[in-house]
This record gives C-alpha cells, structure tokens and sequence, in this order.
C-alpha cells in the first residue's frame, strides 16, 4: 500500500505542487473535511483537532500501523509512535516525542494516543501488564488535578508535563519517571466567568457519596463555594461524577492506598473550604484595623479536617510573627492582608499536593538506577496562549513555547541546513525566522526579564510591580521585540491598546499584552512562615508532609529560588535532555475557536501555518535528503548488499559505499556524497535497502544452516 493510496489531497506536503501558502491551507482543509486529520511534512506529523470520535483508533489500526514502515500507510499518529518505538528497539537510540501546538489543538489527546500505541505494541505478560496499566492510568489521575475548563479547552492542561516511558532491551516497558512544570496554581482562588477551577473539585462533589462528603465536611451543591464561584458549573459531555470513580480506580491502579486516597481527598476539601473563610475588620481601641474571622465553624470543620488544635488556623491566617535576634513580635494583619495569607495559603497547599502525587506515581512507576534502559520521553505541555488578560502565567508558558520553538528551529531548519554546508553539498540557504532574540529577551542571565524580574523581588526598598516595569522600560527601550507605553512614547506612536502597566512582547507565535500586576509576588511566591509552622504542626500525615520548612529545626536562612528562576532551571534541565535524544515532532493545528466538528477557518490555521514555520519546513524537507549516515556506519550495515564489500572490504570507507552503492543502481539525484557522511533523498530508497538486507540476513542464515547440516 502507498502513502497515496485511497488518500485524499496530498499525504505528505512535501510532495505539494504548487507550494505556497494557500495550497497548503487548501490541502489541510480538503483532508479535514474528509476525516484525513493527519498529514506529513516527511517525518513531521501535522494533526488538526477534528473535535468528533474518529473510527480510525483502536487495536485493529494499531495491528495494521505496526507491520509497516512509516510511508507505507496513511499518515497516522500510531505511524509515528510506531517509527519511534522501531528506532528505540531497533536502533538502541532514545526517543523524544515533542507534542506543540496551541492551547486546545489536542496536544493532550495526541501524547494519551502515542501512549496506548506503545502500551498496545510492546511485549505482554503479567508483571508487563501491571506497568502499561499504571503508566496509562496516571493520565486520569493528573488530569483531575492539573485540568481545567477555560475559555479554549474544556479540558486544557495547567501544567507541564513529560513522561520518560523506560524500556528494558527487548522494547518491554520497565516503568517511567514524569516531570510535572509549574501548575497554574492561581486557579484555585479565583478564575473568569465560563472558566472553571480543577476537574477534582466537581469530581468530589458530583461523585462523592452522602458518607464521604460528611466526613469531609462538604456540600453536595458547588454553589456554596466562593473558590468555584458559587457555581456547580457542569461541562457538556463531562461526566464529574463517573470521571470521580475512574479517578478513584486510577489512584489504586498505581499504587496509592486506601488512606491514602482519603487524605487526597481530604485536602482537596481542605482547600475547597478555605475559600469559604471570610475574614472582617475589627477595629480596636487604638483604632488599629485588626482582621477576624467571620464565621468560626468554617474554621473550626477546617481546623477538625487538618487536625489542628483549636485556635492555631486562626492566628495563623490573622497575625504574623516577626523574628529579630532577641524577641519574637506578633502583629495583627488587616483585612486585605489576612485574605491574602488565606488564598496563599489555599494555593500552596493545592500545588504541593499536585507535586506531591506527581511524586507519588513516580516512587511507583520508577525502575531502578541499575536497570540498562531506553527510553522515549513524550512531552505534552501548555500551549500558547493569548488571552485578554495575560499575567505571569500566560508569560511562564509562552516563554516555555518559544524555548520549545527554538528546538524545532535548532533540529530541523538550522542543523539541517548547516549539515548540508558542513558537508561541502550543494545547498541553496532557505531563510526562517530565528526565535533566540526572543529566548534571549526572556531569559538572559544578567539582562533577561526573568533576571531583572529577580532583582526587583530581592532589592531592599519600596519594590513594586511598577518599579519593574520601569526597569524593563529602560533596558528595553529600543528592543525591536518589546513594547510598552513608555518605549512607544519615546518612538512617537501611539496604541491605546497598550495599557499603562503592561508590556508587549512579539512572541514568534503572536504579539501579547502581559500586565505587570502580581509579577513579584507570584514570582516571590512566599508563605507567611505562620502559616507554615501551623501546618507543620498539624497532625494530618500527609498535610505535614507537604510542609517541611514549617518545622522550627528546619529554619533555613536561604531564600529558595524564586518561582522564575526555578521554571527557567527546570525548562532549561528539559531542553538538554530532548537534544540528547531523537525528536519526533507532533504539530497539533487547532481549526476554530470554538470546539466544533467539520469547522476549518483558514484564517486561524493559516496564522498557526505561519507560526509554525511550516512552509519553511516544507522547503527545507524538499530541498533536503531524509537520511544520511558516516560513511563507516553506513558501510558495516549495507555491506553484505555488494559482492566488492562483502565479507570485507579493505579501502577507504567512502569508496566502499560509492561501489555498493554503483552495484545497486540507485538513481544519481538520490544520493549526495558529503565530506564524512552518505545522503538519501527518499526514504523509500531507505526501505529498499533495509528489505533488501532483510532478505539477505534470511539468505545467510539459511547457507549457515545448511552448511551446519552437512558437516553433521
Ligand atoms: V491545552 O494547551 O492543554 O489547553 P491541548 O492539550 O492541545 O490543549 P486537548 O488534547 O486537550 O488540547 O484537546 C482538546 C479537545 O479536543 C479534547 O478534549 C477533545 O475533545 C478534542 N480532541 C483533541 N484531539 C482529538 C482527537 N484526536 N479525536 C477527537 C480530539 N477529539
Ligand atoms: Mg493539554
């Protein structure tokens, strides 16, 4: 079977004539419209969210795609899992699945179909069984925990995530490791209307029974909780309460115990609660505005779940202490800054309850130091998002999409392009746009936004968000990719849409509008140490545990890392490990806004087609050779294909694979002879000569068995 075979436009854009823009959209559009949500740019899988169940996923499609090499069937996502999958067990070479695309493009959906493909194909048996299961199950686990509904997604993902899926020699998988990326966490205390807070807080209410939300001390109806906007808002085609019992069974699948899914649950309703903690001025004698807490049951079912003594949630959440060397003072915090402490509160607890599972799983799913492993990392992270209001969040997983942009760019338009130059092979130099002056903008070590964000939350002083802003007014003010009211002034334009206390920053995906309001704090991100120790102090086995720095021995005069710097670290951490690997790219295209089946608006694909750089992908691939290999290598794998190499061939290794080749007359414009490696155009010439090699191993084997035969 062909890649055209019973394929509708064009399979592999490569192949597309004429090459332009609109051919391309027109292409994309023909196949969507025909259910063909797959195209290929060679080995780039282009995949456009059909938003409707297709029937072509599924064990009988996963037996189909693993008998045959990647052209050989429609473009399929299980094609390239399968491609994958070959190269690790095959090549011994370590995977990398980089799944990018914009938020709501179905990114999430495409690393849970690379997974069951992997789970589906690899070796069975019990103890294999039991790992695929937990593997796969910890999908609905985060999930639960780390989605939400927006305005983009119904089920968009608010935070990063990679997942190292490990293999023993034979291609059965032995376990994993996930790395979880800064949870948006300031979705616990508040979110925009149409928006919701994470699944596992409807999950609980809709799926709990009478017992369990009494020992929990919840409602049934979300309408009673400020954190969910006093709405039971319920999600078409969502099931809470049945998603609760899957989440449930998914925790025992991996490994979580009894207790221990209680104590889940018993935060998640911790945090729920503490929404519910209204807090009131009371002005004393000396006229001093002291909060307090308005409703004490609240507090005191809160202070029951956390296992608290009475009266230590409250001073904690209304005072603070301050330490010098000789005295311990107590001050009383007013309104605004009590109500602070509590949603503070509510969201560290939440986001180190998110780690803590992350970490969970991991004890679980971890296969030992000394196991020789392979591996394929599967990369399924936020997409790019403009919103209307964009804050450090927005800033973190744009910037975290740039730095992925730039791996695209680095793998496959620039090492490509300087291979060929390397190489001394004719090449004519196809121009794209370099995204490192934005990486660069971001994350420079002295003069990047996140250093100069750093600076300001460590400088003594009266510090504020605007003072930030002033500083990256006056560093950037006549950096082409960013914009301000201030630096526009200075350059005599004028955009109303600018506001006074915002920054634009032209990302490679889109120009967007950050307000600088929250910057320090949330990159501070600190505890009130109160509230810490009080914590600590409780008796709720697992909420202790999330707050060890609250234990008084455990005083530490150093600052951790801000939450900036630790995103940076940690991103920069994943990008060294996808170069070491071998990256299989995942483009997901989103068709509308608006979440609805048969609908593709060119405008919006057309400026994802852009940002992407898929045309400049495209001819860069056409004008490219899809294979190359140093001539030795090549030589030691094709040699028993020639009568002049085989058994052995005593020249200079690029003269061997010059006469193998000549004997095999392949076609002249395949093949490009570089200074140490071997080019192939078509990767069709590639699987001729691995068939042809099969053949030949088949053949040897069976001259060695005869001749074993006859000397018996
Ligand atoms: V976000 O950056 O996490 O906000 P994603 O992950 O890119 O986003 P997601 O995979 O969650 O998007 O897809 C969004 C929705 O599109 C899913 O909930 C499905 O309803 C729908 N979708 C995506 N891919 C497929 C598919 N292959 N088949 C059917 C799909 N529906
Ligand atoms: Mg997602």
């Amino acid at each position: 079977m062909s890649l055209l075979e019973g394929s509708v436009g064009v399979g592999d854009m490569v192949l597309l004539e004429p090459l332009n823009e609109d051919s391309l959209l027109k292409n994309l559009d023909k196949r969507f419209q025909h259910k063909e949500i797959y195209t290929y740019i060679g080995n780039v899988l282009i995949s456009v969210n059909p938003y409707q169940q297709l029937p072509i996923f599924g064990p009988e499609f996963i037996d189909k795609y693993k008998e045959y090499n990647f052209y050989e069937l429609k473009p399929h996502i299980y094609a390239l899992a399968n491609q994958a999958y070959q190269s690790l067990t095959d090549h011994d070479k370590d995977q990398c699945i980089i799944i990018t695309g914009e938020s709501g493009s179905g990114k999430t959906e495409a690393s849970k179909l690379v997974m069951s493909y992997v789970a589906a194909v690899c070796e069975k048996g019990e103890d294999v069984n039991s790992v695929k299961e937990q593997l796969l199950q910890s999908n609905p686990v985060l999930e639960a925990f780390g989605n939400a509904k927006t305005t983009r997604n119904n089920n968009s993902s608010r935070f990063g995530k990679y997942m190292d899926i490990e293999f023993d020699f034979k291609g059965s998988p032995l376990g994993g490791v996930i790395t979880d990326y800064l949870l948006e966490k300031s979705r616990v205390v508040k979110h925009i209307k149409g928006e919701r807070n994470f699944h596992i807080f409807y999950q609980l209410l809709a799926g709990a029974d009478a017992q369990l939300l009494k020992a929990l001390r919840l409602e049934w109806d979300g309408s009673c909780y400020f954190y969910l906007n006093h709405e039971a808002s319920s999600i078409d085609g969502m099931d809470d309460a049945a998603n609760f019992r899957v989440v449930q069974n998914a925790m025992s699948i991996i490994g979580f115990s009894t207790e221990e899914i209680q104590q889940i649950l018993e935060v998640v309703a911790m945090v729920l609660k503490l929404g519910n903690v209204e807090l009131g001025d009371e002005f004393h004698a000396s006229g001093v505005a002291a909060s307090s807490i308005c409703d004490e049951k609240v507090v005191k079912e809160i202070s029951d779940l956390m296992r608290l003594q009475p009266g230590v949630l409250e001073r904690a959440l209304c005072s603070r202490t301050m330490e010098t060397n000789k005295e311990k003072v107590v001050t009383t915090l007013n309104k605004i800054q009590a109500c602070y402490a509590r949603d503070a509160l509510a969201k560290n607890i939440y986001s180190r309850l998110f780690s803590w599972i992350v970490n969970r799983i991991n004890e679980n799913i971890k296969v030992s130091d000394s196991a020789k492993k392979k591996v394929m990392g599967v990369l399924d992270i936020y997409g790019f998002e403009i919103l209307e209001d964009n804050s450090f969040e927005q800033f973190m997983i744009n910037y975290c999409n740039e730095k992925l942009q730039q791996v695209f760019i680095e793998l496959t338009l620039k090492e490509e392009q300087e291979e060929y130059m390397i190489e001394g092979i004719p090449w004519d130099k196809i121009e794209y746009f370099d995204n490192s002056i934005i990486c660069n903008l971001i994350e420079h070590n002295q003069q990047g936004i996140l250093a100069m964000l750093d600076e300001e939350c460590l400088r003594p002083g009266m510090v504020s968000d605007s003072t930030f802003l002033a500083k990256l007014n006056q560093m950037f003010s006549k950096h082409n990719y960013y914009e301000s009211r201030v630096t526009q002034n200075a350059q005599h334009q004028h955009d109303p849409s600018l506001g006074p206390s915002c920054f634009r920053i032209q990302h490679y995906a889109g120009r967007v509008m950050y307000s600088v309001k929250g910057f320090l704090d949330k990159n501070n991100d600190l505890l009130f140490r109160d509230l810490s120790q009080a914590l600590w102090s409780s008796k709720h086995p697992l909420l202790r545990t999330l707050f060890p720095e609250g234990d008084p021995k455990q005083v530490s005069l150093k600052r951790p890392p801000t939450a900036g710097t630790q995103f940076k670290n940690s991103i920069a951490t994943l990008m060294k490990n996808l170069y070491s690997k071998n990256p299989n790219y995942i483009r997901c295209i989103k068709p509308n806004e608006h979440q609805r089946q048969g609908l593709f608006s060119s405008e919006l694909v057309g400026t994802q087609v852009r940002y992407l750089g898929l045309l400049e992908n495209i001819r860069v691939r056409r004008a490219g050779y899809a294979y190359r290999q140093v001539y030795g290598a090549f030589l030691n794998r094709y040699r028993m294909l020639s009568q002049s190499t085989w058994p052995h061939w005593h020249g200079q290794a690029r003269d061997g694979v010059e006469k193998l080749l000549e004997e095999l007359s392949l076609g002249s414009g395949e093949l490009a002879f570089g200074r140490t490696k071997i080019f192939i155009r078509s990767p069709k010439t590639l699987f001729y000569l691995e068939e042809k090699r099969r053949f030949r191993i088949q053949q040897l084997a069976t001259l060695v068995q005869k001749m074993y035969r006859g000397w018996r």
